[in-house]
């Protein structure tokens, strides 16, 4: 008997699975495992955090990259990876939190089935794409080192290896290593904000930030920070790389926003990875990247100032 399921699914093409529908979807499964079916042909099923968009291929998401530790060019990162050194690998979080202490990834892992560790997600910035992750909530890494009271902020720190990472020795130096990004600890909280540990079913290749690396999906690409080894919870708002690099150009809270240009360039439409050729037609590009349940989080801010 041949059971057709994933895309002959009446699903809503919405750009959040609502969760009804996955927990039945989930049901489905359920029944399909009870009849002895295979995973075969139930490739499909995702967190309700995934889109229905059709993900871009594994060559482009593998292959046009930024990770100035390998250098700056976009094909960099692919051919100069390959060395970094990934296993083992703990994040250290630190900080305001009663539990500090170097957790291993694995253990992160373990509550949830691969379904619910896939995030179908879009990223932008002037480009754009569509990446089936592997992930987790950050929440649940947060939550593991009971955050203080007095904890607002997420500093985020990536691996400082020269001798692995040839973009670390380079002069002049861009980037002061390491990589930092920050996210509000409520940001971070957010069931959308997710650390991924892989893409298309398999761990993270290394140009993409293994084995661990952030995925904000209504923020631009840069806030993604990869390869991280340590979280710090603070109090006060933490430098960036790149709002430290630019601060004109790049601020802290960097929400995907058609209306406010980047001062060199305008941010309303997005170039799709993938849709080649010359007269490929830019897309405009959506308030919060298509995630407007986030606009909660920033209600009463003048989203202007606040770039
Ligand atoms: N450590 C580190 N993280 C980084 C960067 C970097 O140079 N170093 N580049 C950022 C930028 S600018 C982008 S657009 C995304 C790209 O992620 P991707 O290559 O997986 O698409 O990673 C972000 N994370
Ligand atoms: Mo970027």
């Amino acid at each position: 008997m041949l059971i057709r399921v994933g895309t002959d699914l009446p699903i809503a093409s919405s750009e959040i699975t609502p969760r009804s529908l996955w927990l039945r979807r989930r049901d489905f499964l359920g029944a399909g495992a009870a009849l002895g079916l295979g995973l075969t042909g139930v490739a499909r099923a995702a967190s309700p955090y995934s889109t229905d968009e059709k993900p871009n291929s594994r060559a482009d998401i593998t292959g046009y990259n930024n990770f100035y530790e390998f250098g700056t060019d976009k094909s960099d990162p692919a051919a100069k990876a390959g060395r970094l050194k990934t296993k083992p690998w703990t994040l250290r979080i630190d900080g305001l939190v009663d539990k500090p202490a170097d957790y291993a990834l694995e253990d992160f892992l373990k509550p949830f089935s691969t379904e619910e560790r896939i995030y179908r997600m879009r990223c932008v910035e002037g480009w754009s794409m569509v990446i089936p992750w592997l992930g987790f909530p950050l929440a649940e890494a947060i939550k593991r080192a009971q955050p203080q009271a007095s904890a607002r902020y997420v500093a985020f720190e990536t691996l400082v290896r020269p001798e692995e990472m040839p973009g670390q020795r380079s002069f002049p130096r861009i980037i002061p290593w390491p990589y930092r990004e920050g996210l509000r600890l409520d940001e971070a909280m957010h069931p959308l904000t997710i650390l991924a540990t892989g893409l298309y079913g398999e761990p993270l290749p290394n140009q993409n930030g293994a084995p661990l690396r952030l995925v904000v999906p209504w923020k631009y690409g840069f806030k993604g920070i990869k390869s991280i080894v340590r979280m710090t919870l603070v109090a006060e708002q933490p430098k960036t790389s790149w709002n430290m690099i630019a601060p004109d150009e790049y601020g802290f809270f960097a929400n995907v926003n058609p209306e406010v240009d980047h001062p060199r360039w305008s941010q309303a439409t997005e170039r799709r990875i993938g849709e080649g050729g010359l007269f490929a037609k830019r897309r405009p590009t959506l308030m919060f990247n298509g995630y407007e349940s986030v606009a909660s989080l920033y209600s009463g801010m003048d989203l202007r100032a606040n770039f």
